[in-house]
């Protein structure tokens, strides 16, 4: 439940911070028609599992149920979904110099398409899509399209083993992405999660450790996470309702 104080409380934060590091889960997507994983009933994860079908050794052993996964329902979705309220208010917040970093764990390329340049993909992007052996680049709308007469796309160089440029489970998130987020967690004075159940690792542990470092931590969620309690303020707000108040107060116009 968010009271008015809860909700006073972050803009205080927001006004008087000045490198504030955002950072978002698969919740700020929600409202752009993108199911998150854990917390709905369409919740993704229910219907497909993701240490079956979302693990690397999986994948490398039988690709055929993430292609599967990636036909039914993440390119139909994730292509035909826009930005909403909560991307775009991130957008603002950069716009007024107030927000030099977006961490965020999505894959659906929402926030570039909001217009944000500092995004920081620690999980990848499913709209790249690579290959294994060669590196051979692919678009993920020819991909889908080889999946209608195949279960198992094959590279369009080298017929190797293709892959969406995303961090399955068991692999190591990109170096460059985590020298990036390390610089914001330990120079940012506010961090802003929003839209994550905060049980995925190594993300998961950003906001404790910017905490840690002497940063402010407002959580907007709308469910408990493990870290609420190091939370400064928690919102039980959606995201495209809360966000564009908080970058009204980034960019003084509240
Ligand atoms: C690694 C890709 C090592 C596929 C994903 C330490 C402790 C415990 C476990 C581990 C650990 N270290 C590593 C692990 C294992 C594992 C892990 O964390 N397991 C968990 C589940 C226990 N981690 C890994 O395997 C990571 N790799 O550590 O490798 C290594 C190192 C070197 C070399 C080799 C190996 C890899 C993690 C990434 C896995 N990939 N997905 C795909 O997406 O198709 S995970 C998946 O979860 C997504 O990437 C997603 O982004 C991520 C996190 O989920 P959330 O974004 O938080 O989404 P969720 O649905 O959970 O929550 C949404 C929230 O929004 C809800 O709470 C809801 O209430 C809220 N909400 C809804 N609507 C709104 C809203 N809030 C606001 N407004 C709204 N409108
Ligand atoms: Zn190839």
């Amino acid at each position: 439940m968010t009271t008015t104080t809860d909700l006073d409380r972050a803009c205080d934060l927001v006004a008087s911070a000045s490198r504030i590091a955002g950072f978002t889960g698969a919740g700020i997507s929600a409202e752009s028609g993108v199911p998150t994983f854990r917390d709905s009933d369409d919740a993704l994860w229910r219907k497909y599992d993701p240490t079956v079908i979302a693990h690397i050794q999986n994948f490398r052993r039988d690709p055929t149920l993430y292609w599967e996964f990636f036909r039914e329902a993440r390119y139909p979705v994730m292509s035909r979904a826009h930005p909403n309220d909560g991307h775009r208010a991130l957008v603002d917040m950069e716009a007024a110099g107030r927000l030099p970093w977006l961490i965020t764990q999505n894959i659906d390329g929402l926030h570039q398409a909001a217009g944000s340049s500092n995004v920081i993909e620690l999980h990848g992007n499913t709209r790249r899509i690579l290959c294994l052996e060669c590196g051979a680049k692919h678009g993920w709308d020819e991909v889908y399209a080889m999946l209608e007469h195949t279960a198992v796309p094959p590279c369009k160089v080298c017929e190797g083993a293709i892959k969406p440029d995303v961090v399955f489970f068991g692999e190591g998130l990109p170096a460059p992405a985590m020298r990036q987020a390390a610089r914001a967690v330990a120079d940012c004075d506010l961090f802003l999660a929003v839209g994550s159940s905060l049980v995925v690792y190594p993300a998961a542990m950003m906001p404790l450790e910017a905490k840690v470092r002497g940063a402010r931590l407002i959580i907007v969620n709308m469910t408990p996470t493990p870290h609420d309690g190091h939370a400064d303020v928690v919102l039980r707000q959606p995201a495209g309702q809360v966000l564009p108040m908080l970058a009204e107060v980034a960019s003084g116009q509240r």
